[in-house]
């Protein structure tokens, strides 16, 4: 096949690129002698991060090899800051070579190159660079997720803390995550102290920390939190170690004794790609996820300019909603260019790295205490309307008022209805819904209760007249002498569990669902299963452990099972663990049960 690529340097040269390997190029005029494309790779050599810079050195060279691509790939060292690698970035012009393409790794070298490779038209990739914003859109794809997604995971662990401290490494990755700490915690931050990852003693700045007795300390660390958890030790500060995804390396390990407990959020991509052992073979030890990200890098780098494009344009497109198949796992970029894929918690137990197992029911019960709150504000909400309608009657302008300031209050309700004795809605808010107002509802199987109990009731999953599946809290609404007139609802929103549980389960590897005792299922995140029913529904008969699971979920209010189902694309054959619980209002139970892959 023949392929013709174009270079476009600084929009005023466009030369033909012959590539050997890459097909024959069209050219006008003879091409350059062996034109190989140049990508500058800027790493930060400096002390503190030197074994992150070599081993993704050391992932790049493999990767180049792999492909068998002709590259020429310059390393330049970015040290520990912005004008270091600016200056790295500057030297890649020398000795009359034009990058096509640059890579960084770090927030501060990413940060720094980001607008210069912009102007310059070369194409930008960061890696290991959490903190970036963008001012040039369509320009840098980057590999890591970025930390205010990995602060929203964090956040979750975090609520248990009462008094936390920061101590961060002064350069873009510490200050920005410290900054996203200091709005997330507010007054729960209690203190928040830079240190120079260059240095050997901490012991000062650690003195100040343990004054303010903090019940947790996040590290925004590499290596050195080895180092600093020894001294913290030493100084006397007992508090929880926090850390996120650049604290996982070997010197962890080397200081157990006072590391082991750590909790840090960490990519949940599993160790199995071929590049692990390759690197392992080549270098004598295991790549972490640095390494892994600059061989993933380098190797979409090199599809994609083996496909043709070479224009920052043309690179960045191909990159752009791309989902691909990496060391790093599913990666998924999105319109920004931005990698995602799921993060999770990890741990030190007993001197490794270990998947966190507290994260299962931790996020079950804050996804759980989360629609608690909202079904009971809903709760009180209604019966402040219930009593106000028992003066105002069920329709006419004051009952109007009640209707909307009802769902005004409750952004998760649709919409909000005042019923008849007879179970016929007679008003609605918001009044673009008047179409309902007319139609019985009297034969749902919370109005009979209802009717039957004159108590407060919430459905299960009904068909609403509005025409979705919804959920109905109803309180009664009884005149001045006592006497039943009709009943005020709130109906929820088609998408009330889907944006509660989607909020909550955010970007951990896990799923939840919820199913009502009689085994349909209510929410899940295919919304084929919604709906259907768990004993009864094809779709589930040939997973015999799925259905006994799904037996003792409606038996037992809590519990925990294992069981084989499709994955989350309903594509392949999984093993699942799952653990379950309850949600009750005025009686009505639903099973919230959160699953995760075994292993
Ligand atoms: C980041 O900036 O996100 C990093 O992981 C940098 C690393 C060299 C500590
Ligand atoms: N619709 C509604 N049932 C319905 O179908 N708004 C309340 C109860």
């Amino acid at each position: 096949m023949k392929r013709r690529s174009v270079i476009a340097i600084a929009g005023f040269l466009a030369a033909c690129l012959l590539v050997p390997g890459w097909g024959t190029a069209l050219a006008e005029k003879a091409p350059p002698p062996l034109a190989k494309p140049v990508i500058g790779v800027i790493l930060p050599f400096s002390p503190a991060f030197a074994t992150i810079a070599r081993e993704q050195k050391n992932a790049i060279d493999l990767a180049v090899a792999e492909a068998g691509a002709p590259v020429d790939i310059i390393f330049k060292d970015g040290g520990g800051d912005g004008p270091t690698s600016t200056a790295a970035f500057n030297e890649l012009f020398g000795g009359g070579k034009t990058p096509l393409a640059v890579i960084t790794c770090s927030s501060w070298a990413s940060g720094a190159v980001h607008p210069l490779a912009a102007e310059k038209g070369v194409f930008h990739i960061a890696i290991a660079s959490a903190a970036m914003s963008r001012t040039h859109p369509r320009h840098s794809v980057r590999f890591t997720l970025d930390a205010a997604q990995e602060a929203r995971q964090l956040r979750e662990y975090l609520t248990r803390f009462q008094r936390i401290a920061v101590f961060h490494m002064d350069n873009d990755y510490g200050t920005n995550w410290a900054k996203i700490l200091k709005q997330d915690l507010g007054g729960r931050m209690v203190i928040s102290l830079p240190y120079d990852p260059e240095n050997k003693d901490f012991r000062p700045a650690l003195a100040r920390i343990g004054e303010e007795k903090p019940d947790a300390l996040v590290l925004l660390s590499a290596g050195t939190a080895a180092e600093i958890a020894r001294q913290a030790r030493e100084t006397g500060i007992d508090a929880q170690l926090v850390g996120t995804r650049p604290i996982e390396r070997r010197e962890l390990l080397d200081k157990s004794a006072f590391t082991n407990g750590l909790v840090y959020t960490y990519p949940s991509h599993s160790f199995t790609h071929p590049v692990i052992q390759g690197y392992q073979a080549a270098y004598g030890a295991p790549p972490t996820f640095f390494g892994l990200e600059a061989y993933d890098a380098v190797t979409t780098l090199l599809a994609a300019l083996g496909e043709g494009p070479t224009s920052p344009e043309a690179l960045f497109s191909w990159y752009a909603k791309r989902v691909y198949q990496g060391a790093l796992g599913e990666v998924t970029f999105d319109e920004q260019g931005d990698a995602v894929y799921p993060y999770l918690y990890k741990q030190i137990i007993n001197g490794r790295f270990q998947i966190a197992d507290f994260q299962y029911p931790l996020l079950l019960e804050k996804t759980r205490q989360e629609i608690l709150q909202i079904f009971h504000k809903m709760d009180q909400d209604v019966a402040l309307a219930a009593a106000e309608l028992s003066a105002a009657g069920l329709t006419g302008k004051e009952a109007d008022a009640i209707l909307q300031r009802l769902c005004e209050k409750n952004e998760h309700a649709y919409d909000c209805v005042s019923v008849d004795a007879r179970g016929t809605i007679v008003n609605v808010a918001p009044v673009d819904y008047a179409a309902v107002i007319g139609s019985s509802i009297a034969g749902q199987e919370q109005m009979i209760r209802l009717h039957a109990t004159r108590r407060p009731v919430f459905s299960q999953a009904i068909e609403t007249v509005e025409g979705f599946v919804g959920f109905d809290l109803q309180h009664p609404v009884l005149d001045p002498k006592r006497q039943f007139i009709g009943s005020v609802s709130i109906l929820t929103h088609p998408t009330f569990f889907d944006r509660i549980v989607s909020g909550k389960v955010a970007n951990f590897p896990v799923e939840i669902f919820l199913m009502q005792k009689d085994g349909r299922m209510v929410y899940d995140l295919n919304k084929e299963e919604i709906g259907r029913n768990v004993f009864t529904d094809p779709l589930f008969t040939p997973y015999p452990a799925l259905l006994k699971v799904a037996k003792k979920m409606a038996e037992s209010p809590r519990g925990s099972g294992r069981y084989d189902f499709l994955d989350k694309k309903l594509e392949k054959k999984v093993a699942k663990k799952l653990i379950w619980d309850t949600l009750v209002l005025h009686g009505t139970e639903f099973r919230l049960a959160l699953a995760y892959l075994e292993g």
